[in-house]
């Protein structure tokens, strides 16, 4: 190279650097900060545990960690429920203990996203006990009251089942909630509402947050005559069509763009539960100026029942997986970017649900890490999912979600399933299988604690799943994840490559090729235990190519019949 071409080529790399935004390569890892390390002892995952383990993270190789909500919070959701944005939970520890992480942090080169929860507040934020006190209160409309004659203004029903309304005795009026009764609506409609919330971020770009998760992001529009759901058999399918997707939010985030995420230049993937392509590409197309990424749900949905209950045992179909992630992989190409995931804190386990969790346990897990880590979008991966956590049994007693126990109450009253089954479908489906404390070792409480009892039950299977084995073992799930995603960072065609699907109508395999100028790799993972074989003229081409990844010792070579075992996952490249 002369010197003009070197002078080009450092020129064209600056553009690329440019153009190509960070997070579009990166790997997330998630947080849920209650479950992944106690540090001082009493029970409770905090910030100084995250610290402690940051050199795991380096050696897995994520680029960045998105922490579950770590503000002021009572709990009652686990700090999705915040009552100060500017401060930590105590728990959790100080602002001092989250500059040291973000110091630590960034010296590894691991960057920050932090969970803004911004559709609710707690109803012990001052802000609400301010808005609660009377109707002419300057903080009354930063949530939404309503007089009701007999009983609630309407039947609006929350999240979780239930009315959405609830009563306040002050001033005899009632206040909407989509989730508990502790975490009360924003009313964004409000101007303060988003200026407080772009003061929010600022404050904590300024502490190091290089990036957000907005939660419930395609909620905070809301249709303010709170429209009837009837009551019938599709009251969950009528409330989701009434709740989500309400267009104003779009001009909520054109206004956070404006005054944070552009002037910064940080990304912010919103959580969008039944989103359609078409709002997802309005939302996240860049010229739009909204949100950078969409976190959308369209394959957790899958076993859900066919009015949208949640609370039923379907087994997941892998041709219902393959269709939903085909779908979005298209539909989203060229207008708009996806967030990848599989399994996290809202979730049950990916391998016990996608997966098996027995026999194949390990080798399913790779088979979805495959998946995670070669489809188009930012992966993000759950902590525990990397060494292979699973699903665990709960009785009545142990459950702790929010969310699951507000179904038993109103289970309890209308008495739609019986105990029974509905305990089944919790342990199946419920959050609280992704929220037992991350197994370290096979040591006391799984070396998640060394105090005597940790918050929350951990899995009686820690002996043999934990840290400490993954690392000692060179053929761990752990290795295939730290593989997986350095093969990734060093070949762009996984993160900016198209995604094209091949073989759409097989039952068991998910066969696709990713393509970015000359460059092409070959993906092929059998998503059930039964043997398959995959046939097309197309892999041929990849005869002369090499095997990138493989997760069983002696992988197929590229020919135009390839035989798959039990989840077995290859990715070639020519
Ligand atoms: O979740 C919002 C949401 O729509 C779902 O993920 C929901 O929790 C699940 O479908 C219930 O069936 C976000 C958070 O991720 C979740 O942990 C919180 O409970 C919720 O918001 C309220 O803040
Ligand atoms: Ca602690």
């Amino acid at each position: 190279m002369n010197l003009k071409n070197v002078i080009v080529y450092i020129y064209k790399e600056e553009i690329m650097q440019e153009i190509v935004k960070w997070w579009k390569k990166a790997v997330v890892y998630q947080i849920y900060p209650r479950s992944f390390y106690d540090y001082n002892g009493d029970g409770i995952g905090d910030l100084k545990g995250i610290t402690q383990k940051l050199s795991y993270l380096k050696n897995l190789g994520v680029d960045a960690i998105w922490i579950s909500p770590y503000n002021k919070s009572p709990n009652a959701d686990n700090g999705y429920d915040v009552s100060d944005y500017y401060d930590i939970m105590d728990e959790f520890g100080t602002l001092a203990d989250f500059d040291e992480l973000s110091e630590k942090a960034h010296a590894l080169g691991i960057r920050l996203i932090m969970d803004l929860v911004i559709n609710h507040t707690s109803d012990e934020h001052p802000w609400f006990a301010e808005s609660r006190k009377s109707k002419d209160n300057p903080y009354r409309d930063y949530y939404f009251w309503r007089e009701g004659k007999d009983g609630p203004p309407s039947d609006a029903i929350n999240m979780f089942g239930g009315s959405a309304w609830l009563y306040d005795g002050t001033t005899d009026e009632y206040c909407y909630h989509l989730f508990t009764k502790k975490q009360i609506d924003l009313n964004w409609d409000n101007p303060a509402v988003p200026e407080e919330v772009a003061n929010i971020c600022k404050f904590w770009i300024a502490r190091g947050v290089d990036g957000f998760r907005i939660d419930c992001a395609n909620l905070l529009g809301k249709d303010v005559s709170f429209p009837s759901v009837g009551g019938g058999a599709d009251a969950i399918k009528k409330r989701d069509a009434l709740i989500f997707n309400n267009p104003k939010s779009h001009d909520y985030y054109r206004y956070l763009n404006e005054k944070v995420f552009s002037v910064y230049d940080v990304p912010a993937f919103g959580e969008c539960s039944q989103i359609t392509l078409d709002e997802a590409a309005l939302y996240s197309a860049p010229e739009r100026r909204e949100i950078s990424g969409i976190i959308q749900f369209e394959h957790v949905k899958i076993d859900d029942g066919p009015n949208g209950e949640k609370w039923v045992d379907i087994p997941c179909d892998p041709k219902k997986l393959k269709a939903a992630f085909s779908k979005w992989q298209t539909g989203l190409e060229g207008r708009g970017w996806n967030c990848l995931y599989l399994d996290n804190h809202d979730q049950p386990r990916l391998i016990s649900r996608f997966g098996d969790d027995k026999e194949y346990r390990e080798m399913s897990g790779k088979a979805f890490a495959t998946m995670l880590l070669t489809l188009k979008g930012t992966p993000f991966i759950y902590q525990g999912t990397e060494i292979g956590m699973t699903n665990l049994s709960l009785t009545y007693d142990e459950i702790d979600d929010c969310e699951v126990k507000m179904v038993i109450e109103e289970n309890e009253r209308t008495h739609a399933i019986s105990p029974e089954a509905l305990l089944r479908a919790i342990n199946k489906r419920g959050r609280d299988n992704a929220r037992t404390p991350m197994q370290w070792s096979d040591e006391k409480n799984a070396g998640f604690t060394a105090g005597e009892t940790p918050w929350f039950k951990i899995n009686p299977n820690y002996k043999d799943i934990n840290v400490k084995e993954s690392l000692a073992r060179e053929d761990s799930l752990f290795y295939y994840y730290k593989r997986a995603i350095a093969f990734r960072r060093e070949e762009d065609v996984f993160s900016l490559g198209s995604f094209r699907e091949i073989l759409s109508e097989h039952p068991q395999a998910f066969v696709y090729e990713r393509a970015l100028g000359k460059k092409r790799a070959l993906v092929l993972i059998n998503l059930t235990k039964e043997p398959c074989a995959a046939t097309s003229d197309e892999f041929t081409a990849y005869a002369d190519g090499k095997i990138l990844l493989g997760n069983y010792a002696d992988p197929p070579k590229a020919a135009k019949r390839i035989e798959l075992r039990p989840f077995e996952a290859l990715v070639m490249i020519q």
